[in-house]
Parts: C-alpha cells; sequence; structure tokens
C-alpha cells in the first residue's frame, strides 16, 4: 500500500494570495537580480523555499497573544511567560530573550571563548561559526562521515564522530576546547538528526574533560520528533520528555526562535542553572540586544514565541510537518532525482553534483540547479555549497564544498502538498534536460557573506 501522509492538523483561516509571473519575466528577474536569488523581490516568486527562518504560519492562539501584549519596558508579562514555558519545556532555570539566533549568538559566544581556542561541533552553522570566529575562537566541525554520502542511509546523519572528537581534544588539550556546539538538527549536513545516544556520548566526553556544552536549538523539536520515530526505547516518550532529556545533557542553549518556535522574528539563551554566567550574559545582553526582560523583542513577541514554543513540540504537528517533507523527497526520489537521504526536518536537499555532473564546483552547479528551477516554474530554493563557502582567506582561491546541494527549505503551515507538487514536478522536467544547463562565474563580489549580494552570469554569455 502507499504510504499514506498526515494531513494538515489546522484548517486555514486565512489567505495570502501568490501567483507565478510568465516566464519571459521570471527570466527578466533573474537576469536583473544578477542570477542570484537572494535579489529577486518576492512578488517574483511563487513558491518560496529559500527558507524555513521566520517564515512559518502563526496559530490562531498566537495571534492572539499578540494583542497580549504588555510593552513594559522592564518587567513585561509576557518575559515571565516565556520564562516559564523555559523552565516547563526544558527545565532551565535561566531566559534571555534575543532579537534572533544570531543575537544570541553575539551575546554569549564571547564569555565562553578566550583567543585562539577551539569550539568544536557537529556541524556549524555559517553565522555560528561567523560568531565564533569574531570571538577569536576557530571552529571545527566532527559530523560522521556517513553525512557526505547523500545516498547512504542513516537514521542520524547528524551525529558526531565522538572518537574523532575526543582524540582531537586529547592532541589540543583541554583548554584549548571553549566549548562543544551540539547543532540540532544539523542544518548544513541537510536537516539531519543527532540521536539521543550520541548527544549523550558527546556529553560524557566533555564531562570527562570539564568542557561546556551548548545547543544550537534552531529546529530541537524535529530532532525530538526523529528519536521518538527512529530510535530504540523513545516510541512510548512524548516529544516533551525527549526534548528534556537531551536538553539534560547540555548547560545551556542558543536558538533561533524563527524556526521550530514558529514565530517570524525572535532568539533565545537558556542556561541551564549556572547564575554567574546567566548575570554576564544579562550584562552584555543590555548594550547589544535591549533591556533583560526584552532583550530585542516587543512584549507581543515574546508572547507569541512562548505559544510557539509550546505548539512547535506537539505531536500531530511534528508528525504532518515532517510528513510533508518526506512527501516531496519521495516524489524526487521515486523519479530519480539525487537527494541526500533520508530527508531531513526542514527540507530537502537536492545533490546538484549527482544532476549536474557535468559542472564543476567553481561554476556552482546547486546555483545553476536554482535558477534553472525559478525559470522552470517561479520556486525559489537556495545554495548550500561552494557559492556559499567562499573563498580562502589567505589565498583568496575558491574553496570546494564537499557538498553541492540545493535546499527546498518547507515554511511551517504555509503550503500544501499541491505546492510540494508543482515544485517536485518543475525539478523532474529539468533533470531531463540537465545536462543543458550552464555553469555561472561572478561578475562582482563582496569580502565576506557574499552569497547574499554577489552577482552571476551563465558561462560563455
Ligand atoms: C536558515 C537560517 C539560521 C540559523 C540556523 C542555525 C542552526 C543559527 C541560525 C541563526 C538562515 C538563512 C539561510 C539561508 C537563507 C535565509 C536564511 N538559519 N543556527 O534558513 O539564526 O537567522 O535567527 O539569526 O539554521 O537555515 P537567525
Amino acid at each position: 500500500m502507499k504510504k499514506r501522509f498526515k494531513a494538515e492538523p489546522f484548517k486555514i483561516k486565512m489567505v495570502e494570495p501568490i501567483k507565478q509571473i510568465p516566464y519571459e519575466e521570471r527570466v527578466a528577474a533573474l537576469n536583473r537580480a544578477g542570477y542570484n536569488l537572494f535579489a529577486l523581490k518576492s512578488d517574483e516568486v511563487y513558491i518560496d523555499l529559500l527558507t524555513d527562518s521566520g517564515t512559518g504560519a502563526m496559530s490562531d492562539n498566537q495571534w492572539a497573544g499578540l494583542m497580549l501584549g504588555d510593552e513594559s519596558y522592564a518587567g513585561s508579562r509576557n518575559y515571565y511567560h516565556l520564562a516559564d514555558t523555559v523552565k516547563d519545556i526544558f527545565d532551565y532555570d535561566y531566559t534571555i530573550p534575543t532579537h534572533q539566533g544570531r543575537g544570541a549568538e553575539q551575546v554569549l559566544f564571547p564569555l565562553l571563548i578566550e583567543e585562539g581556542q577551539y569550539v568544536i561541533s557537529n556541524m556549524h552553522f555559517d553565522t555560528t561559526k561567523a560568531h565564533v570566529e569574531l570571538a577569536g575562537g576557530r571552529a571545527v566541525n566532527f559530523v560522521i562521515e556517513d553525512a557526505y554520502d547523500t545516498e547512504k542511509y542513516h537514521p542520524f546523519k547528524g551525529n558526531f564522530d565522538v572518537e574523532k572528537m575526543e582524540a582531537f581534544i586529547k592532541e589540543k588539550g583541554k583548554d584549548k576546547i571553549a566549548f562543544i556546539i551540539i547543532t540540532i538538527t544539523c542544518n548544513s549536513a541537510g536537516g539531519q538528526p543527532v540521536s539521543m545516544e550520541n548527544i549523550k556520548e558527546v556529553s560524557e566526553v566533555a564531562k570527562k574533560y570539564g568542557i561546556t556544552v551548548i545547543i544550537d536549538a534552531a529546529r530541537y523539536a524535529e530532532n525530538a520528533y526523529f528519536i521518538k520515530t527512529r530510535e530504540k526505547g523513545y516510541e512510548d516518550r512524548s516529544i516533551k520528555e525527549i526534548v528534556r532529556e537531551m536538553f539534560s545533557y547540555a548547560d545551556g542553549f542558543t536558538m533561533s526562535a524563527k524556526k521550530d518556535a514558529i514565530v517570524n522574528i525572535g532568539g533565545l539563551i537558556g542556561i541551564k542553572d549556572d547564575e554567574e554566567l546567566f548575570n554576564k550574559a544579562r550584562a552584555r545582553l543590555v548594550p547589544l540586544e535591549g533591556f533583560v526582560t526584552y532583550g530585542g523583542l516587543a512584549g507581543r513577541d515574546m508572547e507569541a514565541l512562548a505559544r510557539g514554543l509550546k505548539e512547535g513540540i506537539e505531536y500531530d504537528y511534528l508528525e504532518y510537518r515532517i510528513s510533508q517533507v518526506e512527501y516531496l523527497g519521495n516524489r524526487l526520489r521515486e523519479a530519480g532525482v539525487p537527494i541526500q537521504y533520508p530527508v531531513g526536518g526542514h527540507a530537502v536537499f537536492v545533490d546538484a553534483r549527482k544532476m549536474l555532473p557535468h559542472i564543476p564546483y567553481y561554476q556552482f552547479p546547486a546555483q545553476a540547479l536554482g535558477n534553472a528551477l525559478y525559470l522552470e516554474a517561479g520556486v525559489r530554493g537556495v545554495e548550500i555549497g561552494s557559492f556559499l563557502l567562499g573563498r580562502d582567506p589567505d589565498t583568496g582561491e575558491q574553496l570546494e564544498s564537499p557538498l553541492e546541494l540545493l535546499r527546498l527549505t518547507i515554511p511551517r503551515r504555509v503550503y500544501t502538498n499541491n505546492h510540494m507538487d508543482v515544485v517536485a514536478d518543475a525539478l523532474i522536467s529539468i533533470k531531463d534536460k540537465a545536462h543543458t544547463l550552464k555553469g555561472l562565474e561572478i561578475v562582482y563580489e563582496p569580502k565576506v557573506l557574499r552569497h547574499f549580494t554577489a552577482r552571476l552570469k551563465p558561462v560563455g554569455e
């Protein structure tokens, strides 16, 4: 029997019209955008799979919460609701709101890093790596090798290679390690989960050497869902119980609340019980983000966030959510479009190196595929490959990314499976003419984070 996918556990109360502009207009828009999808106007996009960050649909309960915003500069009741919710879900004593994930990183990281120390992760997210480096640290990744083999099944491709990690700690000495950050799910590896067993092992090694453990918690609920459905012994545990156990192995977290907490803006720092660290972080928060009971958010935003944290761990919602991503992944796999398998929590990652073997990394195959998808159907994905990675800061040479992926990121509660069919049909038709696609060359690029504003052109045009 064909697998049935979980229907939406909600009905739709408000709609936002979208439309597909004609092909000729898409060609003109892409040209004007310098073949960089970040430079498109959203009105030129039909189905927007650039990111799942801040793009989710809030519930009626969250919208109702906005009306209860207490905009007091100090001591807003929404802050206390938020802190109580964090205590209830994660069992952490201290909550610090920030404007988004990178706000949490810029406040916390410099307190934990000394010049020249290493920060260890399964895989750092870009902004996380940037804030490690800004604080004088060096970011190193220890995700398992299987993460780089897109065809190989592994239930937890976001896992650390714990042996390799421990060998590194021994080699450098524990004083050279600032902290370990566990990215759940592991975004850069394809939204891949980390198993409870692995989180526990990492934390045991950390304890042995006296190293702090932080969780990069943007997609913590999706990670918990994968533990429940894939890891032995967790079938009958609730998502909340699993979340609590996951976070019991860490000392703190930074969170972009724009993902699993389903708000359009917001972030958090959570600290388990270290009062001294909490006080230091609050002292940095004031000049960087805002006073300690709002941290750059309006009272109403904190209320929506408190409510979103609770909705994000509902089992029915997560089952529908992951099932939609799987639906798109399955349609592509069945048609022979190569993807990171199994599909992750928030996105389907198309393996552009496999799909466009004739385009070398320095001509950005995943960017070429993203542009083709936009021209085909007005769908916008995002390149996660050599274009994003950039150049060697010393030699200026283009680096080769271990994976060339086009990420089709699914916003939460926004699109239906009919939209997923449009995306799948478009990619399947591109597959048949893949050999005709051309690579790209850069005509303008800024020095840092170039992928947002660079301009490109098709090779030979
Ligand atoms: C994404 C966005 C943000 C992020 C994350 C993890 C694991 C921290 C942050 C920072 C960023 C993005 C990428 C491409 C296009 C648009 C947006 N991830 N940790 O989509 O959080 O953005 O709130 O400062 O994934 O993956 P924040």
